[in-house]
């Protein structure tokens, strides 16, 4: 690790108002040096960070917090924010299970308001608290940090909407780098952009505004009428910025890496009454070079090479997101009516060949999952066949209009749910635990889950055949295909696969269990127990043949999921058993009813008890308790 002498030094943000402004520019320095290498290590949300280190100086320097409340939005952003809150010990296992969390943690430090995770929520989070405070009659400041991604979310407008009819007392600092994961995109951010490329244009406002103001109008008119007609010309000449016709000030634009400006405009914005946005310009990605270059690709990224800035993960064979994306693209070949919708996840979720190969038929809606579900419905009403691709928990937003807009209507729209299942060091907020519980209750969904890439390919090609809405789940990562070949190989709709037979046990698995269940059927093997595997494939409809045919033949039945057990694929074959009056014993692993930590998945699967060792286990005590027939 570098030297830090600065940073070493402080111990809490009251210690930053100790340092002149030199040493302001030199501890930049060394909290940039300590989250690159960290994230070298670790891997993490780099460029984000990275952009934000001088804005978040500023800030705890003018804010008292944890008694003024800094609420980040996403919360990937929030290293420096770590490092200046006394957890420099912590922030050296980042995101390992005995590191501190990639995102700002309630039970981590009162230096973190609240736990974020998904975006746009910032803004609301912000004036609840603002709400509260002045219901108590407490005086503190609420400051909520948004990005100009963060901002296409529906839930930031919603928010600002309430914000400005309110009126309390607000601080949103709007951290501007232009991008999103990707290149920002949408009208707001245009807008934005304008701003951006125009900073001359906030004193021709004030300029034409004076000017207006100042003309003497002659003749009897009432004031009124000289009011409207002067408001009238203003809007001609100087269309208003959209914040201030929302009811908030608006100051800007300020050069986010400069801590004295961003200072002072954060000092005027603490006198300020009523809600206030400060527009502050940053660079994502800022003194990293690498970063600076691919901002995209140091959004969040694994660990990598320090001096070139290279990825130090070699994948063995495709990963899912990438056979997706592979196969999609042959799939709009052959299918002139698909069209492909992401939400601010170009790259996460593998479209960026798609976006390129086929512009017209690509969507990138923004961080706008609600929206993008709507809007997937409206295309297939309109005859298409969309595909709309969005990662298992960002979908969560979307259930509504998923049974709304789409199951409703029995609309033939396919979506696939990317980091479905435990995705590791990003921890509680981005595992993907829930979407079987979700989908499982939607009337007409289509329900699967692939064992490996290769049976991804299979499935998206037998989702365009199907005429209702269809789900795909997958997880993060690379699968047990060493390479997947062009050409699919049929799904039997509705239909599990056999892989291995069994006498007293059958292990019924859902998607990468598979791998699970099979290691648990060897590790069982080895013991003089022959346990049958079923890849289950369809979690809706499910197999009812195949299960009832193997509850005769079998003592235990095994469920196992990546997926809280809560509304899971066990419960419904638990649901199936009752049904048929089965009295086989069901053993179900999947997910508790609490969340999950942040972790490598290796480790978390042991902590949860769905790793093979651990069913196998599992497996060979429910037959010693109950050694008898059936
Ligand atoms: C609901 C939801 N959808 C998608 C994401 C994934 N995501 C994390 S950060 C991000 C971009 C945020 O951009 P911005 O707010 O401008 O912050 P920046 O990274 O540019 O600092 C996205 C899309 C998310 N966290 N939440």
């Amino acid at each position: 690790m570098s030297d830090t002498p600065l940073l070493d030094a402080i111990t809490g943000p009251a210690d930053l108002r100790e340092l002149d402004y030199e040493e302001l520019a030199v501890l930049a320095g060394e909290l940039r040096r300590v989250i690159v290498e960290t994230t070298a290590r670790c891997g993490g949300h780099l460029a984000s960070s990275l952009g934000v280190v001088e804005l978040t100086i500023a800030l705890h320097r003018v804010f008292d917090s944890p008694r003024d409340r800094i609420v980040w939005d996403v919360g990937h952003q929030a290293y420096a924010h770590k490092l200046l809150t006394g957890r420099k010990q912590e922030f050296i296992h980042l995101r390992c299970s005995d590191g501190c969390s990639g995102f700002p943690r309630r039970e981590e430090s009162p230096h973190d308001p609240n736990n974020p995770g998904h975006s746009s929520t910032s803004i609301s989070l912000g004036l609840g608290m603002a709400i509260a405070r002045d219901l108590e009659g407490e005086d503190f400041h609420v400051v909520a940090v948004v990005g100009d991604g963060a901002l296409t979310g529906g839930m930031a407008f919603e928010a600002l909407n309430q914000v400005g009819h309110l009126g309390r007392n607000l601080i949103i600092v709007l951290n501007d780098n232009g991008m999103s994961i990707s290149r920002n995109v949408g009208a707001m951010s245009s807008y934005l952009t304008q701003l951006r490329l125009n900073p001359r244009y906030m004193r021709v406002k004030d300029e034409v505004k004076e000017i207006i103001e100042s003309v003497p109008f002659l003749g009897a008119p009432t004031d009124r009428i000289i009011h409207s007609f002067k408001e009238r010309l203003k809007n001609f000449l100087i269309p208003e910025f959209i914040f201030e016709e929302l009811g908030l000030q608006y100051v800007g634009i300020v050069d986010g890496h400069d801590i004295q400006a961003v200072e002072r405009d954060l000092a005027l914005a603490k006198l300020t009454e009523g809600p206030i946005l400060l527009h502050v310009l940053t660079r994502k990605g800022r003194g990293y070079a690498p970063a600076e270059r691919d901002p995209d690709l140091f959004h969040g990224i694994g660990p990598f090479d320090l001096e070139t800035g290279k990825s130090l993960q070699k994948p063995e064979s495709p990963s899912f997101t990438a056979t997706f994306g592979r196969v999609l693209c042959e799939m709009a070949r052959s299918e002139p009516r698909l069209v492909a919708i992401t939400a601010a996840m170009k790259l996460g979720t593998g479209l960026d060949d798609f976006a390129r190969l086929f512009p017209r038929r690509f969507f990138d809606v923004g961080i706008a999952e609600q929206h993008a579900v709507a809007l997937a419905a409206g295309m297939a009403l309109g005859g298409f066949r969309p595909v709309v691709s969005i990662y298992s928990t960002f979908l969560q937003r979307a259930v509504d209009q998923m049974i709304q807009e789409v199951c409703l209507q029995n609309l033939p729209v396919i979506f696939t749910l990317d980091r479905a299942g435990l995705v590791g060091e990003d921890g509680p907020t981005h595992h993907g635990a829930f979407d079987l519980s979700y989908l499982r209750m939607m009337p007409n969904m289509t329900l699967m889950a692939p064992k490996d890439q290769e049976e991804l390919r299979d499935m998206l090609w037998a989702a365009l055949e199907m005429e209702g809405p269809v789900a795909i789940r997958y997880p993060r990562g690379l699968g047990s295909s060493r390479e997947v070949a062009d050409e699919p190989r049929r799904i039997e709709p509705g239909r599990a696969e056999t892989l291995k037979e069994g006498d007293v046990v059958y292990m019924l698995a859902v998607g990468r269990m598979v791998d699970v269940a099979l290691g648990a059927a060897a590790i069982l093997e080895g013991r003089g127990l022959k346990a049958g595997v079923v890849n289950a494939r369809f979690v809706k409809p499910l197999d009812e043949v195949t299960i009832a045919a193997l509850a005769q033949r079998c003592r235990v039945v095994v469920t196992i999921e990546e997926n809280a057990l809560m509304g899971g694929f066990g419960e419904a074959v638990a649901a199936l058993l009752h049904k048929l009056g089965s009295s086989c014993r069901l053993l179900s692993f999947g997910l508790p009813d609490r969340f999950v930590g942040h972790g490598k998945v290796p480790e978390l699967f042991r902590i949860e008890g769905i790793d093979a060792d651990s069913v196998a286990r599992e497996i060979e005590r429910a037959l010693h308790d109950d050694p008898g027939g059936r």
